[in-house]
Formats: structure tokens, C-alpha cells, sequence
């Protein structure tokens, strides 16, 4: 299959372009003169937008115009034709989905759901052994949690970019982490993070602190924005100086949680350095307070800096403690404790006000960090950050190096491998594309420079947004997404839940062009653009990863032991090995299912009627589920998943005798 970059070079047929010309047109006229009225149900920022048009009409340049690409250049240059494969994947969060979702950029098309945190019947993610084991378990079988809400899905690194080997997501609700592999593109791990509520941010480190030979991924470091109390008397409930926040270490190999650091106020984002050395949370409610009105008190909040090698070091030395039942060493990070830079193992860098979101510039040298409730961001320099933890900086705000005014509710930062940044802002509705060198010179007092090059309106309130490749040393400008966080009158009206608007911007040029519209079901944060060649995906499974498979049709059949039952199962298409099995009221029967089809793409199903079981083997994998034979009578168990001419006839009876 040819790339679509290849692709368009070849002569495009020109019997599709009528539409595209429409809906360039289309798209352009709604953007430009519904735009205020649109916004005015969200509020705040009717009044910008009306500020904005004024100042565009009066020639400024740095105004926003909603600009979409022109029809035939947009289509020639973006257009996926039918039968092309995408440049890049999005993996994106799925917020209180509890999945990740897997889209193609740029068309925009929905390629995979991948369960993780939810239970999901079309693969039978909580539903077969298999997947309940990774998922965890109450003594009596069912799940522990049912429930999760992805924020941040980030890889695994080689060498300052994508490696392509896993992927990390969050759980903000049940203080989980999973790992998805990259090549089957499916959840092999959960890890429960001790003493956390309200896990927010991840972030793989890019390279050890310590070894240079180690120039992989080998930690994920995880922030946790609700502060709880760790004393156990009931009289500390309420007294907000028992509180605390926990920063804590993943091994990314084996999943087990290293260490955990006790900080000061809310961490929401995570960020590490490229060389290993810092990890960074942006952090707010420096008041440690437990009500709205405490947690806005304070004028300035604070990006908090992590030396990774000192923290392992203290570790080591055993300057730790534990928490509850928890065996994790937690060691002190709060800003009282870690005063003397030569011994501190944080650092808590002043920032406005309540800021949201930290990323790092692609060539390592700056963490932003926005301001949420101040209309800045704040660029913090990382080798400035490095000389106050050698003791050669004497304030941590010097480390500040640019904090520009860039528009209302900045949130999260991309990048472009040029020095440019993206900043989304959820008041203003737009994305800032600004002068990290501009920015720097501002700051330094000169006057005459204007760090904002550009702005875009986009369709409605974003979130997260992110660029191609921008979250590596290869960020290569050519895309960014903007995550809406409300779309109104972008889609077909389907009653009260409005699906979410994800807008394609180009940012190859001077300016940006909004590309297209993408929905997306509720609710993803952040997500990464991954260019395609990083992942080496497997589309058939090895049988012998499966201890349990039913290797040959001959093996099939049905084994007792007492009241257990199992029975052994084999497919291929259209038939399963057993016609029927017959089992007695009350067995605990366990049904492994072995796909032998070696074809990609012949996934096969199995339902069993009134019994609740529903799951999918794909080639060469191998299924289980457990249950209780509780019904006697006949029960057709079918597949579900097309795989033949003949899938409606592929089934069989389970007799449950009484
Ligand atoms: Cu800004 Cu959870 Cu990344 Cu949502 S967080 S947008
Ligand atoms: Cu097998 Cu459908
Ligand atoms: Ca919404």
C-alpha cells in the first residue's frame, strides 16, 4: 500500500472535488459569520471574539480570522483518497470513556477503541479471564472497578523520540496506570498507585539521569491533583496541614511502583527533560486549602522541578518512609524541607496563578507551563532550573525566562521544531502561535518585539492541543489538532450529549489553516500524533503465547474436575470444534476458546445466549471466560464477529442438564 504522501502526486480524480469545494466554502462562511452568536451560549467569550473581528477589520495582523483551507489546495495537499493510508496516528485519552481511541490524521478516521480502564463487549474486555485478570478482581471474581477516566496517553521513548514499544495512559478516577503494547495495540497492564487520588498527569522519562548508556524509557513519572490527609485520626479531616500530594515513579518495564515523593499543593501535568534529569509538574492550590475560596488565595503557584537522581539517591539511602499499607518509599519534596539547593530534591519555580498544563520544547531547552487564570504563559529555562540545583541560582523565579501575554485561559502548549508554540485558549476559544525567542527578548525588556505571530479561531473551547511528532526531538510542524471541548452547531443535532469537535490545523506556513472537523465521542484530553512508520503493529498472535490454547481440534472437548468444568474450544471459519457440549446445573464452567484462522482480519466471536458471555478471538488468540451453569435447558452459543459466508450458521448448543 502506497503512502498517501506518494500518492499525491499521482493525478487525483476529479469527480469527488465538487463536495470538498462546497464544504470549503461552507465551513469558511459559517466560521466567519456565526462565530459570536455561537459563542455566546459559552459565555466568557462573546465578547472577545467581537474584539477580535473589530481588530481584524482594523488590519491587525495578529487577529484572529477563521480561515479554512481553500478548497482545491485543501484537498490536493490533505485529502486521504480512498484506498490511501494516513501519515500519522493519534492514540488519544477517552476521558470518563475509560478507553484510548486510535484515530488516522489526517483524515480524521476512528481506527481502534482500545479498552482499558472500561468493560467493552465487542472484544469482551472485562468479560474474559484473560482481560478481568489485568483489569483486577474482588475475592469473589467480579471487577474491582468498572470505571476509569483517561486523560493523558503518552509512549515510550528511544533516543529523544517515539520507540513505538508501549504506551502509557492514566486513570483519574480509581488512581490507576495502564500500559498498552505497541504492536498489538491492547492493554497488558494496570498498576494501582498507592495513597492518590485524583491521578492526573504522566510522563515517560526520555533517558536515564544518571547512566548515559540508558537512552530509553525506563520510568513513568505520574502527578496527583487531589491533596488527602495521611493521618488516620478522624480530628485531622478537616485540619488541611495533614494533606498532602504524592508524585510518584513507575518502573516502565515491570509496572511496579519505585518511589513517591510528598509535595506541596495540586499537580495536574507532568513533563521531563530530555536529558533525563528533571521531571516537572505544574502545580496549583499552593495554599494546601480544601475549599474553592482557600485554593484561589494565593497570586502565584508553581511549576515543581524533580531531580530524578537525588530522589533515587535519597531513596537509596534510606531517607524514606512509608504510608498506610503501602511498602512504596515516599520521601519529602515539600518546599519547606527542600530549601538548600544543594541538597533539595524539588524545586518550586513561582508561575501566576493557578496554571494548567507544562510541556517541553522539542529541543529540550524550555518547559512551559500556562496560566490558566493569568492570560501568560510562563517559559522556564531547564539548564536554569539545573544551576539552582547546584546552588548557582539564588532565586527559583530567575529561572523564568519569558512569560508573554497570549490570550485568555491558556491550558497546554504544542510545538512546531521551529522555536514556535501553540497554546489553546479555552476562554478565547483559539489557538496562540507564538515566539519562544520573542517571548525571551520580551522579557528581557525588549519593548519593540511581539512574541504572538498568529491566531485561529476554533470550534469550541479547547482543551488539549497537540502537534505531529511534537512531544519529541522529531517534531516535524506540519499538524496540529485543537481538542473542543464543546462542538453546538458543528454536527447534526442528536439530542442533549454533544459529541466533541476535533479541528486539523495546518502549521506548515506563517499562519494557520484550519483543515477539517473530526468528531469525536466523549470526552478525550490529550492525545499524541505518532508518525506511522514508529509503530510496527502484528496483526496475528503467536499461539504460544497463550499457555492454554487448544492447539489442535483433536484436543477440544470437555474435562471435569468435581464441580469445575472446563470446556476446550477451537475455531475456524465457520465452525466451532464442538457442536455441542453438555454440562450439570450449578458447575462452574470456563470455556477457552483458541482462534486457529490464520488470516488476518478473521476475527471470530463468541456469544452465549441468556448467559451474559461475549468476546472475540482474533488469529491464532486464545479466549477464556468463567460462569455459573445456573439455567438448565438448551443454550446456542454463536459468533458474533462476520467472518464467513456461512458466520450466521457458525454456533453450537450448551446443554445444561438439571
Ligand atoms: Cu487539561 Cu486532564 Cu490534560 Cu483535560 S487536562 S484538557
Ligand atoms: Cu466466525 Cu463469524
Ligand atoms: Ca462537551
Amino acid at each position: 500500500m502506497k503512502s498517501r504522501q506518494e500518492s499525491t502526486i499521482e493525478a487525483q480524480p476529479p469527480q469527488s472535488s465538487a463536495r470538498r469545494s462546497f464544504l470549503g466554502t461552507a465551513v469558511a462562511g459559517i466560521a466567519g459569520a456565526g462565530l459570536t452568536a455561537a459563542l455566546a451560549g459559552c459565555g466568557e467569550a462573546s465578547s472577545d471574539a467581537q474584539s477580535a473581528s473589530q481588530a481584524r477589520k482594523s488590519g491587525d495582523a495578529r487577529a484572529p480570522d477563521a480561515r479554512a483551507a481553500p478548497a482545491a489546495e485543501g484537498k490536493a495537499q490533505f485529502e486521504v483518497p480512498p484506498g490511501q493510508l494516513d501519515d500519522y496516528y493519534i492514540l488519544s485519552s477517552g476521558g470518563h470513556s475509560g478507553e484510548v481511541r486510535v484515530f488516522g490524521l489526517p483524515s480524521g478516521r476512528t481506527i481502534k477503541r482500545i479498552p482499558v480502564f472500561n468493560v467493552d463487549p465487542m472484544v469482551g474486555w472485562g468479560i474474559t479471564n484473560e482481560s478481568k485478570a489485568i483489569l483486577g478482581c474482588k475475592p469473589d471474581g467480579s471487577l474491582k472497578y468498572r470505571t476509569g477516566d483517561t486523560h493523558h496517553v503518552h509512549g515510550s521513548y528511544t533516543d529523544g523520540t517515539y520507540d513505538g514499544r508501549y504506551f502509557w495512559v492514566n486513570d483519574k478516577l480509581n488512581g490507576r496506570m495502564a500500559r498498552i503494547r505497541g504492536d498489538y495495540m491492547e492493554c497488558d497492564h494496570i498498576t494501582d498507585i498507592p495513597n492518590v487520588q485524583g491521578f492526573h498527569g504522566i510522563f515517560p522519562d526520555k533517558r536515564d539521569p544518571v547512566d548515559p548508556a540508558v537512552n530509553r524509557t525506563t520510568r513513568v513519572f505520574c502527578g496527583a491533583e487531589f491533596h488527602i490527609p495521611f493521618s488516620a485520626k478522624a480530628a485531622d479531616v478537616n485540619d488541611a496541614s495533614k494533606y498532602a500530594c504524592l508524585f510518584t515513579c513507575v518502573d516502565a518495564d515491570t509496572m511496579q511502583v519505585r518511589w513517591q515523593v510528598k509535595v506541596d499543593g495540586n499537580m495536574d501535568l507532568c513533563a521531563t527533560s530530555y536529558d533525563g534529569k528533571l521531571a516537572a509538574c505544574n502545580q496549583y492550590n499552593s495554599e494546601n486549602g480544601l475549599t474553592f475560596q482557600e485554593m484561589m488565595s494565593l497570586e502565584r503557584d508553581a511549576c515543581v522541578f524533580f531531580d530524578i537522581a537525588r530522589i533515587e539517591a535519597a531513596v537509596k539511602a534510606g531517607k524514606a518512609f512509608t504510608l498506610g499499607d503501602s511498602k512504596v518509599p515516599v520521601v519529602d519534596g515539600t518546599k519547606a524541607a527542600n530549601s538548600d539547593p544543594k541538597t533539595a530534591l524539588t524545586c518550586y519555580v513561582p508561575v501566576p496563578k493557578n496554571p494548567h498544563g507544562v510541556n517541553v520544547s522539542p529541543d529540550g531547552k524550555y518547559f512551559v507551563c500556562s496560566g490558566k487564570l493569568s492570560p501568560t504563559a510562563t517559559v522556564v529555562a531547564h539548564e536554569l532550573v539545573l544551576k539552582w540545583f547546584a546552588g548557582e541560582l539564588k532565586d527559583p523565579r530567575d529561572a523564568v525566562v519569558g512569560e508573554p501575554e497570549i490570550g485568555l485561559g491558556p491550558l497546554h502548549t504544542a510545538f512546531d521544531g521551529r522555536g514556535n508554540a501553540y497554546t489553546t485558549l479555552f476562554l478565547d476559544s483559539q489557538i496562540v502561535k507564538w515566539s519562544i525567542d520573542k517571548a525571551i527578548a520580551q522579557f528581557k525588556g525588549d519593548k519593540s518585539v511581539q512574541p504572538v505571530l498568529d491566531r485561529i479561531d476554533v470550534h469550541y473551547q479547547p482543551g488539549h492541543g497537540y502537534s505531529s511528532m511534537g512531544e519529541t526531538k522529531e517534531a516535524d510542524g506540519k499538524f496540529y489538532n485543537s481538542g473542543n471541548k464543546f462542538s453546538k452547531d458543528r454536527f447534526l443535532p442528536v439530542g442533549p450529549l454533544h459529541v466533541e469537535t476535533e479541528q486539523l490545523i495546518d502549521i506548515g506556513g506563517d499562519r494557520m489553516r484550519l483543515i477539517h472537523d473530526h468528531t469525536a465521542y466523549p470526552e478525550p484530553h490529550d492525545a499524541i500524533i505518532v508518525r506511522r512508520d514508529v509503530l510496527k503493529t502484528k496483526q496475528i498472535y503467536d499461539m504460544a503465547d497463550f499457555p492454554h490454547a487448544v492447539k489442535a481440534f483433536d484436543q477440544s472437548g470437555v474435562v471435569r474436575d468435581g464441580r469445575k468444568v472446563t470446556v476446550r474450544l477451537a475455531s475456524v471459519a465457520p465452525m466451532y470444534s464442538l457442536p455441542h457440549f453438555t454440562v450439570k446445573q450449578g458447575d462452574e464452567v470456563t470455556i477457552i476458546l483458541t482462534n486457529h484462522d490464520k488470516v488476518e482480519d478473521l476475527t471470530h466471536g463468541f456469544g452465549l445466549s441468556h448467559y451474559d458471555v461475549n468476546f472475540i478471538v482474533n488469529p491464532q488468540q486464545t479466549a477464556s471466560v468463567t460462569f455459573k451453569a445456573d439455567k438448565p435447558g438448551v443454550y446456542w452459543y454463536y459468533c458474533t464477529h462476520f467472518c464467513h459466508a456461512l458466520h450466521l450458521e457458525m454456533r453450537g448448543r450448551m446443554i445444561v442438564e438439571a
